[in-house]
């Protein structure tokens, strides 16, 4: 299930997308759903899935911030999203 891309390892992006399903609110998929899904198609395809990720990642490149932890951590997150969003296009 963490294993998004399926390439039998998990990633840095797709660790912080588990973690994040596990912390969230029942309630709040469908919302959530409903932001992610931009064509209203009512299924997340490719694009709007690795967009769903890139955000994640990036929510947790924020919250890294402002807790003041270390540059070398941010710049192995933003690297993996470059990466994701490469291998996306
Ligand atoms: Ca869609």
């Amino acid at each position: 299930m963490a294993d998004t891309d399926g390439d039998g390892l998990i990633s840095y992006p797709e660790y912080l997308f588990f973690l994040t399903l596990l912390a969230t609110p029942p309630e709040h998929f469908a919302i959530a759903f409903q932001m992610f899904d931009t064509d209203r198609s009512g299924v997340l395809d490719v694009d709007e899935f690795q967009a769903m990720m890139y955000t994640e990642a990036m929510t947790e490149v924020g919250a890294i911030q402002r807790q003041g932890r270390r540059e070398r951590s941010v710049n192995r997150v933003c690297a993996q999203c470059t990466q994701a969003r490469a291998a996306a296009t």
